[in-house]
C-alpha cells in the first residue's frame, strides 16, 4: 500500500501557470490539496481538492487560509517586473502574511517560489552558489530577496523550515538562448518541491531550480542534502531555439543571468 505523505497541503498561486501544472502533479502526494489564488480557479475543485479565494495582501484572509494545513507551497504573487507599489501587497506583505500565519497555526514547512531574479545582475560568464551575495535585478527580484530573508528569520526565530527554490525559467520548453541555461522542466520542479517537503532538517535551504542543462550558471553544493537530481535537459530543444534569430550579443538577455529584467522600468 502506498502511503500519502501529507493530509492537507496549501498551494498558493494555484490558478497561475505553474499552479495549474502543480495541481495535477501533486495529486497522490497529499490527501487534500487546498488551492488558493486571487483569480478564479479553473477547472473548479476536483476530488481531493478544495478552493479558497484569497488576496495575499489581506492578513486576516491569509491567516484563515493557512489554518489546518501541514505545509505550504507558496507560489502566489506578482511573477514579473512591475512597479514597487504593485509588488508590495502581493509579494512583500503576502510573504510576511504567509509566515505569520504559519507561525500562528503551527505549520513547520514552506516551499517558497523564489527566483533567479534575486541574482539577475550576475553576468552569464559568472558561476555562483547559494552563498554568493544576491544581486537583485528588479523590484520583483527585490521582493524575492525579502521572501528569502523572511524564510531565514522564521527558521532562526521560530523553527519554521523553508526550501526557497530560485526557479530559473519553468515553462513547457525554453523560449530563447538564455533559457537553454535557465530552463527547469515541470517534472524537475515537481521533484524539487517533493524533496523540499520531505527532506528532514532543511533549515532554510536555497536551491537553484534548473534542469540538467548543458550550461548551468548555478552551483547547488549547499543544497546537496535535498538529493535533487534533475532528469531533463534543455538540449533536446537546442536546435529549435537556435533556429530562431538570436538577440544581439550586447542584449541584456545575452549578458545577464536575469536577462531582460535588468533593463525593465523605471515606472514613474
Ligand atoms: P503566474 O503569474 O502565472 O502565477 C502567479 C499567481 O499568483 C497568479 O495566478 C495570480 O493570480 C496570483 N496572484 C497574484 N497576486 C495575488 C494576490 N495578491 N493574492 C493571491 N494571489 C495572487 O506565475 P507562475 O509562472 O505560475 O509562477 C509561480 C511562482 O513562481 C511565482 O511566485 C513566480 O514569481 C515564481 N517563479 C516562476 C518562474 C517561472 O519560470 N515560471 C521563475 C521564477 C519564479
Ligand atoms: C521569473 O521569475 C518569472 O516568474 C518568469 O515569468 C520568467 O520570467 C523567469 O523568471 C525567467 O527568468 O525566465
Amino acid at each position: 500500500m502506498t502511503t500519502i505523505p501529507f493530509k492537507r497541503l496549501l498551494l498558493t498561486g494555484a490558478a497561475g501557470g505553474l499552479g495549474k501544472i502543480l495541481r495535477e502533479r501533486l495529486q497522490g502526494f497529499t490527501e487534500v490539496l487546498r488551492l488558493s489564488d486571487i483569480s478564479p480557479m479553473a477547472p473548479a475543485a476536483g476530488p481531493h481538492e478544495e478552493v479558497v479565494t484569497c488576496d495575499l495582501a489581506d492578513k486576516a484572509a491569509v491567516h484563515a487560509l493557512v489554518e489546518g494545513v501541514d505545509a505550504i507551497i507558496h507560489f502566489g504573487g506578482v511573477s514579473t517586473e512591475h512597479s514597487f507599489e504593485e509588488i508590495l501587497g502581493p509579494n512583500i506583505c503576502g510573504v510576511f502574511h504567509i509566515y505569520e500565519a504559519a507561525r500562528k497555526h503551527g505549520v513547520k514547512r514552506v516551499i517558497f517560489a523564489s527566483s533567479n531574479h534575486t541574482i539577475g545582475f550576475y553576468r552569464q560568464d559568472e558561476r555562483i552558489d547559494a552563498r554568493s551575495p544576491r544581486r537583485p535585478d528588479s523590484y520583483y527580484g527585490l521582493s524575492k530577496c525579502y521572501g528569502e530573508d523572511v524564510a531565514s528569520f522564521y527558521f532562526d526565530r521560530y523553527g519554521i523550515e523553508t526550501v526557497s527554490i530560485r526557479i530559473g525559467s519553468s515553462f513547457d520548453q525554453p523560449q530563447n538562448p538564455r533559457m537553454l541555461c535557465t530552463w527547469l522542466s515541470y517534472d524537475d520542479l515537481t521533484q524539487l518541491i517533493q524533496r523540499g517537503l520531505t527532506t528532514p532538517d532543511v533549515g532554510h535551504t536555497i536551491v537553484f531550480g534548473a534542469s540538467d542543462n548543458r550550461t548551468v550558471w548555478w552551483d547547488n553544493r549547499y543544497a546537496e542534502h535535498l538529493g535533487y537530481v534533475p532528469k531533463d535537459t534543455s538540449e533536446v530543444f537546442r536546435a529549435q531555439v537556435e533556429a530562431q534569430p538570436a538577440p544581439p550579443a550586447d542584449d541584456p538577455s545575452m549578458v545577464y543571468q536575469g536577462g531582460a529584467f535588468v533593463a525593465a522600468g523605471p515606472f514613474n
